[in-house]
């Protein structure tokens, strides 16, 4: 059989193999940490969706790379005194790789570029305001009615809430991992960040409901985490007017 033809039905090969253990790996399995908001399925499902777009391509790449090494090696006895001739570009091969991986990104930048980004910001309307001060290195809370917590961020289920970020010193990063969302703290100017939280728990249940600091900030960087509870939306205003009477 002709030696080209014999290489393409290696790559072929092997391209399919690896697609399908990575469409596997991203499809079959979930391997994500739990969602706890609504935001997170539009974040999850864009991740997903990327991944999946690229695996193909990854495998591809990683494809020809071990067909080249293998069929391209030096295959003389001793080590070569000179270049081996030169590899011609195949001009189809470089074509085809340039109009689809174009297409590729060109499709993602508008879904899920603006249309999940769209989906993810929504409506600038909320439920309830909190607002969220960082400094190194603890946050503070204040709720609509004035009240305080530093290091606890209590929030009501299915509710819209909007958060007002700022920081007293430098820069840090308001991050909630269970519920996908992330925003600077940036020091004279308020950042705003909408989020709807799903379910009941608290970050004993899972530690992913935590803020954490995303931006290194110093020595105390990694301890600047606070932890989430969601509540039932009555629980939360009895939660709330106890702390804003002082009990
Ligand atoms: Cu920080």
């Amino acid at each position: 059989m002709d030696r080209r033809l014999v290489d393409w039905i290696w790559f072929g090969t092997l391209w399919v193999l690896l697609t399908a253990v990575g469409e596997f790996l991203v499809l079959g399995l979930d391997l994500l940490p739990a969602r706890w908001s609504a935001e997170a399925d539009v974040v999850d499902d864009a991740y997903i969706l990327l991944m999946a777009l690229a695996v193909p391509i990854f495998a591809g790449v990683a494809a020809a790379l071990f067909v080249s090494l293998v069929r391209f090696r030096v295959q003389v006895d001793g080590i070569p005194t000179e270049d081996g001739p030169p590899v011609h570009t195949n001009r189809r091969v470089v074509r085809l790789w340039l109009a689809s991986t174009l297409m590729l990104a060109l499709m993602v930048t508008v879904n899920p570029g603006f249309i999940g980004l769209a989906e993810l910001r929504g409506e600038p309307s909320a439920d309830l305001v909190v607002e969220v001060q960082a400094q190194r290195w603890s946050w503070k809370v204040t709720y609509p009615d004035g009240a305080e917590t530093w290091n606890q961020l209590y929030l009501p289920a299915d509710q819209r809430v909007r958060f007002d970020i700022t920081s007293l010193d430098i820069l840090h990063s308001f991050w909630i991992p269970a519920f996908r969302v992330k925003l600077d703290a940036v020091p004279g100017r308020t950042t705003s960040l909408y989020v709807t939280p799903e379910g009941i728990g608290s970050f004993d249940d899972d530690f992913n409901l935590r803020v954490q600091c995303a931006e290194i900030c110093g020595l105390g960087h990694s301890n600047m985490a606070m932890p989430v509870t969601v509540l039932e939306a009555d629980e939360f205003d009895a939660w709330l007017n106890d702390l804003a009477e002082g009990a």
